[in-house]
């Protein structure tokens, strides 16, 4: 069994309370670790242990601070695998999957924001011959990253590497059902020489240990992705503080499909973008917006090629999706399908969960499951689902798609799939999303701003956009 522990002031330390929660590996269905149970009091000792550490962290010079950042990405990169083995145990991904995307992106956010940090500048602004002004960038002080369970090391590092970089030091909490490779990273950390206490990584239950992080008056800022219900939990704490606020939410991301697509591309991508990671991607497009004139033939390519997707032991390379990561999550994607059959739908392909022999014989497998005849309105179009599961629904018009495109309450990413440049450009323009991919999906350029609208969240990430957030602006005017 192995015992998770906090990273406090650069020690690995037990939870105050000495009581721990079942880590399951999700492939088998059983505990397989045990995660620190901790509570507000260990939230106040990383605190303290960041306090202490911000003075000497922020007056590192940039460089200092980035050459440290690639020293952890090298740490990471030197123990690739036991990262990937580890992320597919946690979290039930298959390992391929580990290895060509979840710790490849970890060791590329902690490498780019090491480098972009270096090109942050002040601005200037004369405004006449005796008046100018320069602004300066001073760090926030100590920070609150809080991830959740899809991409764990990949969105753990997605936050703490620009907030690092700035000179913030951080309080971070991964999500309790895929803490294994943040508490590994605690290591990679000291050996790469971080100072103690600029990174300290609390595990534990988001309404304790999350809250704790949200409400303590010392954090000045909370880098927050989950879910939207959370989100705007953390937001009521955190709002009344004044406290600065990134959060990434929720998705329910359309894929538009037009009549005059590249139709063997269009539905290879469309089969990634459903389905990838057990579809627990917030960006997978999981409704799927067809035009009439070629409803039936698209439909029966793309369930040709989700057969290929096979369901499978994650360690076998074979296997095309993995495990759904928690019974509670397995059981809230079974209930959406039946909800599904309840509201009219018919299961054109899956729509109930898989039993596998041998060792996985007791784990959380779904079938890649698509459903045609709902209603663009009904609550399996517009509840997130966060699992393999999909839609499809025609249209006639670029309107109508676009309308019901914009249904939901979410507005994360959208993809649209023709080979008309301005049809193209003209539906990306209205459609209410903060990311728009043109035939393609997932194509992710760090340097872009990265985020949603609506009830997908507040703010962007991604490159200077992160670094701003991490940092507050001073303008001095000067007249002579
Ligand atoms: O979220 P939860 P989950 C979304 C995705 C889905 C969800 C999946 O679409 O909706 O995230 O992650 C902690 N105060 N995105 O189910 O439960 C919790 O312990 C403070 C969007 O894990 O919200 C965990 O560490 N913290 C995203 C984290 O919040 C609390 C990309 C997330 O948990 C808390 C990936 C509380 N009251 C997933 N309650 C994007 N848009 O980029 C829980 N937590």
């Amino acid at each position: 069994m192995q015992r998770i522990l906090n990273f406090i002031n650069g020690e690995y330390v037990e939870p105050i309370s000495r009581n721990y929660l079942d880590g399951y590996n999700p492939a088998i269905g059983e505990v397989y670790s045990e995660v620190p149970d901790s509570d507000e009091r260990d939230v106040e000792m990383a605190v303290n242990a960041a306090k202490e550490a911000f003075p000497a962290w922020s007056k590192r010079t940039q460089e200092q601070r980035s050459d440290i950042l690639i020293l952890i990405a090298k740490g990471i990169e030197a123990r690739m695998e036991d990262f990937v083995a580890a992320e597919t145990n946690d979290q039930g991904k298959p390992l391929w999957l580990s290895r060509v995307m979840d710790i490849p992106r970890a060791v590329s956010n902690l490498k780019f924001y090491a480098t972009t940090a270096m090109n942050v500048n002040g601005e200037f602004h004369k405004t006449d011959e005796n008046t100018f002004n320069y602004t300066l960038r001073t760090p926030i002080g100590v920070v609150g990253c809080i991830s959740p369970w899809n991409l764990p090391l990949y969105l753990f590092t997605w936050k703490i590497a620009p907030a690092l970089a700035m000179g913030n030091c951080v309080v971070a909490k991964p999500s309790e059902i895929t803490p294994m490779t943040a508490f590994m990273l605690g290591q990679i950390c000291k050996e790469a020489g971080l100072p103690v206490g600029v990174l300290n990584i609390i595990h534990g239950l988001g309404p304790k240990v999350g809250s704790a992080i949200t409400a303590n008056p010392e954090i000045k800022a909370i880098s927050f992705t989950g879910g939207t219900k959370t989100g705007a939990e953390i937001s009521r704490v955190a709002a009344p503080m004044f406290k600065k606020m990134s959060l990434e939410l929720g998705g329910k991301n359309p894929n538009i499909i037009f009549d005059d697509c590249s139709f063997e591309k269009t539905v290879k991508t469309s089969v990634a973008a459903a389905f990838t990671n057990q579809g627990e991607i917030c960006l997978c497009g999981s409704r799927i917006f067809i035009q009439d004139t070629i409803y039936n033939k698209f439909k029966t390519a793309f369930l040709l090629e989700v057969q290929k997707r096979t369901v499978g032991d994650p360690l076998e390379e074979s296997s095309k999706l993995g495990a759904i990561v928690s019974k509670p999550h397995f059981d809230k994607i079974l209930s959406y399908i039946q909800l599904a059959k309840d509201e009219g739908g018919k299961i054109l392909l899956g729509g109930h969960a898989v039993n596998l022999e041998g060792r996985c014989k007791n784990g959380w497998f779904i079938a890649p499951t698509v459903i045609e005849g709902l209603p663009f309105d009904c609550r399996v179009n517009q509840e997130e689902i966060f699992g393999p599961v999909v839609t499809l629904v025609s249209f006639s018009s670029e309107e109508e798609a676009i309308f019901m495109a914009n249904s939901t309450p979410f507005g994360l990413a959208a993809t649209v799939f023709t080979d008309n440049v301005s049809k193209a450009h003209r539906v990306a323009a209205k459609i209410e999303s903060g990311i728009v991919w043109i035939n393609c999906w997932l194509e992710r350029d760090l340097r872009t701003p990265f985020g949603g609208v609506k009830q997908s969240g507040v703010g962007r990430e991604g490159g200077f956009e992160a670094l701003k957030f991490f940092t507050e602006e001073k303008n001095v005017c000067l007249k002579f």
